[in-house]
């Protein structure tokens, strides 16, 4: 198809630019007529500019088809840029052609401000509600936040792994695992890449993947999906205390490379990101159930610490915090108990804002005691052998985590539903689109 290439993006037009010809893509947010000039605002993914379509520079074509311009026609404009005084931006282009790339039919929901639809319906438009400039700021946070994890990862010397998604045996508990018809076999989605990458700290040391999980649960919240990303690492020769450290340089890392990089985006969103101390709070599993108790939030020794519970205990401490020294009994079979405690474990649990953001321990490394922990917890190691015998071939002391992308974008951006920083949702009633 034939059409000008697009030589700049709307956030490359400065006034410095002034007399220089480019030409740009994208789609008709407004178009303003006063007569003998007329305005179109241009949208693409990282702003807007003002098009100026005026006769005597404007060629007759141009001025023609923008008489018939609606919101969200795809445009090509190839013009000269002007620095303005009187330009919101400072800063306009004067069209010299303007192609309409195709024609908008119709729009399934307002995406210009005027009328809030709600999430559900947003959702069920996604594409067209994703260029709504919020949710463009969203997206493009969401990939500088991973863009930000990878660099920690790498400065640690980690590399990045795919492990398979079409699993046999469960790796976190059997109940919520999504059956698939594998041939003559049944097998499952992966509820998360555990059992692979420890052993892979085997031969690759730190490993780190982020890809998606795949849960059953029927959970109804504003917090859990069916699908979500889960951002894994795991790192031989390290423990639990090790693997915190990096969490607190990541996290930080993340939220200064997003101030740093999406002030506007940060602006729109109304997000102030606050600047994080580290390292991180730690506080005890025995000292959050105490806390909780005398706050008249009854949880019971060995039971999980609800969600409400976690609210709780940010209101007492208002930063991030771990909860360490796990019941080793709640914990996955595959967690270290502590040395001197075995009742307890090395595990953490990250909070921010509330809501439970990671999870990770050190790991047991021996055959034996890896064993023993998935008959405690009444599991079959047969279901296990092709991982347990890896674990006579060399198996280093090892630790990792596990964080969902989603619920660190959720407190990131202060967004009640998790929904909301995810393109296109998996829960319980959604599957289209
Ligand atoms: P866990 O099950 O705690 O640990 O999961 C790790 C993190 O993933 C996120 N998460 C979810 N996000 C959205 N929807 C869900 N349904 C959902 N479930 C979990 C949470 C959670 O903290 N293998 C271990 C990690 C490890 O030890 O390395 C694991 O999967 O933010």
């Amino acid at each position: 198809m034939k059409f000008p290439r697009k030589t700049h993006w709307t956030c490359d037009i400065k006034p410095e630019l002034d007399g220089q010809e480019v030409t740009l893509c994208g789609w008709v947010w407004e178009i303003r007529d006063i007569g003998k000039i007329k305005f179109i605002v241009l949208r693409d993914r990282e702003g807007f500019v003002q098009i100026t379509v005026k006769k005597g520079f404007a060629s007759d074509d141009a001025l023609e088809l923008v008489k018939k311009l609606k919101k969200e026609d795809v445009i090509a404009v190839r013009g000269v840029v002007k620095a303005s005084k009187i330009a919101k931006a400072g800063v306009e282009v004067l069209a010299k052609e303007i192609h309409l790339l195709n024609e908008v039919k119709m729009m399934p929901l307002d995406i210009w401000g005027n009328v809030e639809s709600e999430l559900g319906t947003r959702l069920r438009y996604r594409a067209a509600d994703l260029k709504r400039p919020e949710n463009l700021a969203i997206f493009k946070i969401s990939s500088t936040v991973v863009r930000a994890m990878r660099e920690t990862f790498y400065k640690h010397r980690f590399i990045e792994v795919f492990t398979p998604k079409i699993i046999a045996t469960c790796t976190e508990g059997g109940a919520d695992l999504f059956e698939v018809q594998y041939f003559e076999k049944k097998a499952y989605l992966a509820q998360s890449p555990q059992l692979y990458k420890e052993q892979l700290t085997a031969s690759l040391e730190r490993v780190f993947e982020i890809g998606p999980a795949f849960r059953a649960e029927k959970h109804n919240t504003n917090y859990h999906l069916n699908e979500f990303i889960s951002v894994d690492a795991e790192a031989a020769f390290m423990d639990y205390n090790d693997i915190m450290n990096i969490i607190d340089e990541l996290i930080c890392n993340v939220y200064e490379t997003v101030s740093k990089l999406h002030e506007e985006e940060l602006k729109l969103l109304k997000v102030e990101l606050p600047k994080l101390k580290r390292p991180f709070k730690k506080i005890t599993y025995d000292e959050a159930i105490d806390l909780l108790n005398k706050r008249g939030i009854e949880v019971k020794y060995g039971e999980d610490i609800p969600h409400a519970g976690l609210e709780v205990l940010y209101e007492e401490i208002c930063e991030p915090f771990y909860i360490i020294d796990w019941p080793t009994e709640i914990r996955p079979f595959y967690t270290m108990p502590k040395e001197d405690d075995p009742k307890k474990s090395e595990s953490f649990d990250l909070v921010i804002k509330g809501l439970e953001i990671a999870s990770g321990s050190t790991r047991i490394h021996t055959r034996e005691m890896l064993e023993k922990a998935i008959r405690d917890r009444g599991l079959d190691p047969e279901a296990f052998r092709y991982h347990l015998e890896v674990y006579d071939w060399g198996m280093p002391p090892h630790a990792g985590f596990g964080l969902g992308l989603y619920r660190l974008l959720m407190v990131m951006l202060n967004k009640e539903n998790i929904r909301e920083v995810v393109l296109y949702p998996r829960d319980r009633f959604r599957l289209i689109p």
